[in-house]
């Protein structure tokens, strides 16, 4: 089913593409699994296609985003950054997804409404890494590019994945950051998003590596609780963490959603101070909890930015300039030259630690 013409007919009907959709479904649901587990590169490893690092860019074309979530800041300043790329670029954006943070489901109809769409590329922020791959696969094979961005899927399952920093280091300067702040002594937990994304299972297996240093000694993780990206639930989920273990020293929230309601619980409670907060959230967010001493230092990189290079990403990819290789070098406009990394992955950038000398120095 690889590169079938399925984009280059348009006049075949609407019927006959879903046909065609279902079958490919099910050829890539029966023979996909063996090779997946074992595969540990991206999918612009497979035969054919050749980097043509000197090829001009592609005008005209529709990129559209799946974001985990719509309605969550984070990715709305994420996705503006793609779309003005994109007006830069000369070609066209779009934006579908749910509008809860835990709806796999949501997120796979969507990948296959853009396929059917014909969308020329998409750039995916995964709920969950395994889910969405026979459909990405699906378009993959309808000749889309597909990008991941935030949150990755297997790599066999898209064409290159734009990270916004290491992982390793995103997991590790989280546990350096609260340890810091409780003198490396007492509980902590862990407040993060959906319990199946990539990214948070990521930071956390990092979080729970960099604890096994010695000089944690002392420090306990007593909880990794999930608040789903709800600010209500993660509100919830931080007072119950505190009812549970009242003895909580310190909480990492890898997630803007998470630290935000977190910060809100502890600010309005008598822990506001007592109990520390860290992990990842937006300056804006953030701004009045730094003022007011709920938090002193949390980290992210800028969003918008990474929205940016996934949409230049997903262009040069249209466009023939990179196949997601290993090695592969593109100019991604103003942002300068980016090299592929192993398994397809393209990294951001090191992230921003703010605290109160630095925050208000940045606006989103
Ligand atoms: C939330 C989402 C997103 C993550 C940020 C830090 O907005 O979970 O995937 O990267 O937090």
């Amino acid at each position: 089913m690889r590169k079938s013409s399925l984009r280059r007919t348009p006049r075949r009907t609407g019927a006959a593409l879903a046909a065609v959709t279902a079958l490919a479904l099910a050829a890539t649901a029966c023979s996909g699994t063996t090779k997946d587990d074992v595969d540990n590169e991206s999918a612009a490893n497979a035969p054919g296609g050749k980097a043509d690092p000197d090829t001009a860019l592609k005008k005209d074309l529709t990129v559209g985003f799946l974001p985990k979530q719509v309605n969550n800041p984070y990715f709305t300043t994420a996705d503006k950054g793609g779309e003005k790329a994109l007006r830069e670029l000369g070609s066209r954006f779009k934006e579908v997804g749910p509008s809860s943070g835990t709806d796999t489901s949501g997120q796979v109809s969507y990948v296959n409404t853009l396929t059917q769409q014909q969308v020329d590329a998409m750039a995916v922020s995964a709920q969950d890494p395994g889910a969405l791959c026979t459909a990405l696969k699906q378009a993959m094979s309808n000749d889309i590019k597909v990008v991941t961005y935030d949150s990755d899927t297997r790599p066999e399952c898209r064409n290159a994945f734009v990270s916004q920093a290491s992982s390793e280091d995103l997991g590790r300067t989280q546990v350096r950051l609260l340890a810091e702040q409780i003198g490396y002594r007492g509980e902590i937990a862990i407040l993060s998003a959906a319990q199946t994304a990539t990214n948070q299972n990521a930071w956390i297996g990092f979080m729970k590596d960099e604890l096994k240093d010695p000089k944690y000694q002392d420090v306990e993780l007593v909880k990794v609780a999930y608040g789903d990206d709800d600010a209500q639930k993660s509100f919830q989920q931080t007072q119950g963490l505190l009812q549970e273990h009242p003895k909580l020293k310190g909480i990492i929230s890898p997630t803007t959603v998470g630290i935000k309601a977190a910060a809100q619980y502890l600010s309005g409670s008598k822990y506001r101070g007592r109990v520390r907060l860290t992990g990842l959230g937006t300056p804006n967010d953030m701004r009045k909890y730094v003022k007011n001493g709920t938090v002193e230092a949390f980290e992210l990189w800028d969003p918008a930015k990474l929205g940016e290079l996934a949409a230049r990403t997903a262009v040069a990819l249209v466009s023939g300039q990179i196949t997601g290789k290993k090695g592969e070098t593109f100019t991604a406009g103003p942002m300068g030259e980016y090299t592929i990394g192993s398994g397809g992955v393209i990294s951001l950038g090191r992230p921003t630690v703010f605290d109160a000398k630095n925050i208000d120095r940045f606006t989103f």
